[in-house]
């Protein structure tokens, strides 16, 4: 999971990013326009799930 930023506010993130126009970034393809704008920014990894080794018991 990564965290956004938005260093010129979240209107100019929807303006840029927000392709369909329903005020909220509601798909990766309006997130990646925003992005690639520069109007958000991934400041990385934010939260990061373990996957749990489960031992099998010996046969
Ligand atoms: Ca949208």
């Amino acid at each position: 999971m990564h965290g956004l930023d938005f260093p010129a506010g979240y209107p100019t993130v929807l303006a840029d990013g927000d392709l369909d126009g329903d005020s909220v970034l509601d798909s990766t393809d309006e997130v990646h326009a925003a992005l690639a704008t520069g109007s958000a920014v991934d400041v990385g990894v934010v939260k990061q799930f373990e996957c749990p080794a489960i031992p099998l018991p010996r046969r």
